[in-house]
Order: C-alpha cells, then structure tokens, then sequence
C-alpha cells in the first residue's frame, strides 16, 4: 500500500487530548463542548469531576512541553480542542485557540520532538450537538470544513494528521450505552453514528489530501482481540460477533469497503443507512494506521462478566492486563488486511499511584510498558510493519467518566498544587529509549 509515511527514526512518544489536560474551558473564546455540558449532571462522572481545569496545560504549555523533554521522546500526540478554534463548530475561527495550538506545534518542533496531531478526540462543539451531533449527517461536512482550517494553519509543521481517535467509543458509549457524552441510549443511532463518523473521515482525508499533500493521514481505532473464553461453540460465535462489533464494523468499511454481512444481520433494523458512494468515500488510502491497545475481551456466551482463570493481574480500571492480545492483534490485522505503517498510538495502565515525597514508585507500570514494548518487537519481529509506540498518557489527567481517581501518567499530577512529578515509570520509559536509540533494532528491545 503507498504511504506518505517515509521510513525513518521510530517514534518514542506520550500522548495525551485536549479536553483531558487543558482546562481553561472558558477561556479566550473556547466555545462549550459536549463533555462540559456532561460532565456537569450529577452521577455522570466520578465526583462529579469536570475538565473545567483539569491539568491547567493551556497556561502550562511551555512547562509542560520542557517535562516531554526530559522524558527522552522525539514524539507527541495531542488533539485540538474544536471548540477553541470554532466556537460553536462552524464558521469564524477563534484566533486565540489557533494561536495556542501554533505554540503548541513551533515549541515541540523547537525542542527537537515531532508533532502528531490528531483533529477529534471526545469534544464536539455544543452548538453541533444541539442540532444532532454525529447524528446528524451535517456534522461530517462542518468536521471536514474544521480539519481545513487546522490544515491550513498548522499543517506546514506537524508530523501527521489522525481524523478520529476511537470512533466505536464515541459512538457505542456515548450514544448506545449512554456513559459518555452526549449520554444517549439508542442502538440505531449508534450505529448511525458510527457510519457518520466514518463518512467524516473519509470527506476530511479527500479535502486533507489536497491540501497538505505530503503530510500522513491516518485514523485511530481501539482494538481488542475476542478470545472466547471456553472452547464451546457458544463462546466462539461471542468472540466472533464481538470481533465483529468492535473490530471489523470499522477495519472493514476503511480498509475494504463494506460492513462485515454477519453484524449487518445481528443489527437488524438497528443497521445504519449506507449508500454506495458513502462506502466508496470511507476507504480513502491511509498513510498510517493508529491503534490503542488496553486489554483482550474475553467472551463467554452466559456471563458477560466472566474473568478468565489464572493469576493475570488487572489495572485499576478492572482491566486485564494481557500482552499476549497485542502481539495477537498486530498479526492478525497484518493477515487479514492490507495496512499502512501501524502506530501504537496508545497503550498503558491505571493504577492507584501515591506521591511519597518527590517519587512515585509505579512498579506495576513499569511491567505493564515492559511486557506490552517486548508485545509489540514480537509483532515487529513477525514483519508487522510499526514505525512508533505513543504511551498513554503523558500525565495523570481526567479520565472521563472516572474523573480524577484514576491515574494513567507516567508524570504525576498533583491536582491541588498543579505540580508535577516523574513516576518511576517516566524515569523507565526515558531510559528504555534511550536504549532503543542506541540500536534502533527490534530484535534488540532488551526484552
Ligand atoms: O483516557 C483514554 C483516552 O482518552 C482514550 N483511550 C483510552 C484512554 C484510557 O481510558
């Protein structure tokens, strides 16, 4: 498959999102987003936590960005904030917003780090989902009209554009399940939602592609690998549909141009309106393809909350830790679709750190990046073609529907004082690069 992306130095990076650490919510012309409207009623986020502060990077940013140097990386991944460039999702630009995302760029570039940017990651102006949101077909068209004017101003200088980070979140929890914004409950919508997200896509990559020519395009997805949990024949169709939901509803439209036929039946009447041409528009040619690993589904027909047996440990999200998947994943999507370079763009843990002195001792977090680098060379070693590995996250910050308890950094942020410490993981992951450098070999991960 051709690429813009150009063989050179992987990329050791962290990322982060906008609405996750900026704070400054209204300021300097920032219009309202669907997570300040959400994370405002009670009971939807732990402690009723909003972003309205958050890690306070908007005033931080030149801190901030000497912290990235310290930690040893030559990447970062970032999202904009929509509703700091267009207020209310259309039209005039805030030039405030754009200006602090230029800073944000020429400051990374100054230290010698590349900067990935991506155009979506949660905050959709309120102003769109009070005429529909990604329900309504509208917002595909103001989403390319947005990655336009992000092109324009900055796409002389990053390192890559990403469209969406994690379409299936936003539309299975934020419109299905109902536990992120915009807090729906409606299956068909969801799966509307998906197909609109995707045709998004599709219509900000062919305007993207005339523009910034020579800057790699790309999308981010979440994906887990289905094991079903007994070898029985009930297990195994779980594990294929929840493959299905999860995995090929979205691979298979960006990557071969159809819905998978055994989930378009299982939806029913809760399928998506398609249309030829939409398809057609969803598989634009990608430069790289972005993808976050967590954690494994396991799939038992009976019990949706069945553990698998042994002694894995979990995160304190609940999440299995299981490194195993990557490697699996990586050589199963390298099997079964013609890809593009591969980014690891997230991949990390939660844990109930705690700040002794100047040190956090987060052991559990250096095993987690230990065994998920030593996944990923494995996939390498196999010919899975990945040309970076982005750890989430750059520091502790607001885990959406979890607020501020769970803490995924390897820099610890101290909410009341706004200081900042390196775990030990932060000290790890430089060291670990640094080594990686050195030999610029998979086969020489040390692990
Ligand atoms: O914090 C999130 C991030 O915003 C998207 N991917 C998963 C992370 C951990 O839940």
């Amino acid at each position: 498959m051709p690429t813009n992306l150009l063989p050179g130095e992987f990329q050791w990076g962290v990322a982060a999102s906008a609405y996750q650490i900026e704070g400054a919510a209204f300021e300097d012309g920032r219009g309202p987003s669907i997570w300040d409207t959400f994370s405002r009623v009670p009971g939807n986020t732990a402690d009723g936590d909003t972003g309205d502060v958050a890690c306070d990077h908007y005033h931080r940013l030149e801190e901030d960005l000497d912290l990235l140097v310290t930690l040893g990386v030559n990447a970062y991944r970032f999202s904009v904030a929509w509703p700091r460039i267009q207020p209310t999702g259309r039209g005039a630009t805030n030039p405030k917003g754009l200006d602090f995302y230029d800073r944000m760029v020429d400051g990374l570039r100054a230290r010698g780090i590349k900067p990935h940017l991506t155009l979506y990651h949660w905050d959709l102006p309120q102003a769109l989902q009070d005429e529909g949101g990604w329900g309504n077909p509208d917002t595909a068209r103001r989403f390319a009209d947005f990655s336009e004017v992000v092109a324009r101003r900055l796409g002389d200088r990053v390192e890559s554009l990403c469209t969406f980070n994690e379409p299936w979140v936003v539309a299975t929890l934020g419109h299905e399940k109902g536990i992120f914004a915009p807090g729906l409950k409606d299956r068909q919508l969801a799966m509307q939602v998906s197909h609109h997200l995707l045709v998004a896509h599709g219509l900000a990559v062919q305007a993207l592609r005339t523009l910034v020519p020579r800057v790699p395009l790309g999308i981010v997805l979440n994906l887990s690998p289905s094991y079903p949990a007994r070898n029985v024949a009930a297990d195994r169709a779980k594990a294929h549909l929840e493959d299905g939901l999860s995995l090929r509803w979205y691979m298979d439209p960006l990557f071969r141009g159809s819905y998978p036929a055994d989930v378009l039946e299982h939806l029913g009447s809760d399928r998506p309106k398609v249309t030829p041409e939409e398809l057609a528009l969803i598989q634009q040619p990608l430069d790289f393809l972005g993808i976050n690993y967590y954690m494994r589904n396991f799939c038992h027909a009976e019990d949706p909350h069945a553990r698998p047996p042994g002694e894995q440990g979990f995160t304190d999200m609940g999440w299995e830790i299981y490194p195993q998947g990557l490697t699996d994943l990586l050589v199963r999507l390298g099997r079964d679709y013609r890809l593009p370079p591969i980014y690891i763009t997230e991949n990390g843990a939660a844990f109930a750190d705690r700040l002794e002195g100047d040190e956090v001792h987060d052991s559990q977090r250096v095993a987690y990046l230990e065994q998920h680098l030593g996944a990923m060379n494995a996939a390498r070693r196999q010919g899975v073609d990945v040309r970076g590995y982005f750890a989430w996250s750059f520091m502790d910050n607001f885990e959406w529907a979890s607020g501020y308890q769970k803490r995924f950094g390897l820099v610890y942020v101290d909410y009341g004082s706004q200081r900042r410490v390196l775990k030990d993981s932060a000290h790890w992951y430089r060291a670990f690069i640094a080594a990686q450098q050195q030999t610029d070999q998979p086969s020489r991960a040390g692990i």
